[in-house]
């Protein structure tokens, strides 16, 4: 079967982006990754992205002079490189409606929270402050609506007293480095439905530590 063409939105570090690019080494991971774009130059997830041979591009936000101009330049690099879905893997951007639209249920993001919980930046000292006992990720489309779109796939971590936001970040990143390769797995399997508000999983079992919605 081919591939879906992913392309992977960054800003940073890249941790996440590794995970995807780990996962689509095995030649049997149903997507691949055509592109990486990240609006900052420098970052090391730019460096993972070339040792893995994957081709990269720098799209500083900076150089445009509205975020509509700035995004139709993510858009045509991406359709460039035959790109047909984005992952955005710590993209730090917020992104319009226009573009949001453009890649309608072709977009997805991962967010360092047990969402609807702690949307937005943060979250960690958040959680703790706010005293609750699990954390956790969520992979979800991306709607306008900044951190609310359907929920493909979450982990829960437990929130130890003695927790630091560092500590606690250490812990759901590697709950995230599982969760993004089977929320991008399921998907281009074709597992994965939007019904309304909320995903649909079709005829997959949920690896361990992980719950999936049934389809319908
Ligand atoms: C992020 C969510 C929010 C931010 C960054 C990343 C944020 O608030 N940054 C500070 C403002 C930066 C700016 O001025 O742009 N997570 N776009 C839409 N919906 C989303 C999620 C992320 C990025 C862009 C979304 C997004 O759910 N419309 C990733
Ligand atoms: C992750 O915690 C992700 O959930 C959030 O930004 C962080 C990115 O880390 N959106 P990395 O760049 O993937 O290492």
């Amino acid at each position: 079967m081919a591939r879906l063409k992913v392309g992977v939105l960054i800003s940073g570090r890249g941790s996440n982006l590794q995970a995807l690019i780990d996962a689509a080494a095995d030649p049997a991971y149903p997507a691949e990754i055509a592109l990486v774009v990240s609006n900052v130059a420098g970052v090391q997830g730019l460096d993972r992205a070339g040792r893995a041979g994957i081709p990269t591009a720098v799209i500083g936000h900076k150089g445009f002079p509205d975020r509509p101009s700035f995004e139709a330049a993510l858009t045509t690099a991406l359709r460039s490189a035959g790109v047909a879905f984005v992952c955005l893997a710590g993209f730090m951007r917020v992104l319009t409606a226009t573009f949001v639209e453009a890649w309608r249920d072709r977009l997805i993001n991962i967010h360092p929270s047990l969402l609807p919980a702690f949307p937005g930046l943060h979250t960690h000292e958040r959680a703790i402050a706010a005293g609750v006992r699990f954390g956790g990720c969520t992979v979800h489309y991306v709607r306008a609506d900044v951190d609310a779109g359907p929920i493909i796939v979450q982990a829960a971590v437990p929130i130890a007293p003695n927790d630091t936001a560092e500590t606690l970040a250490a812990r759901v990143l590697e709950a995230e480095h599982r969760a993004f390769p089977l929320a991008l797995r399921l998907i281009a399997e074709g597992r994965a439905r939007v019904v309304g508000d909320s995903v649909r999983i079709a005829g997959a079992v949920a690896p361990a530590g992980f719950a999936l919605n049934p389809p319908g």
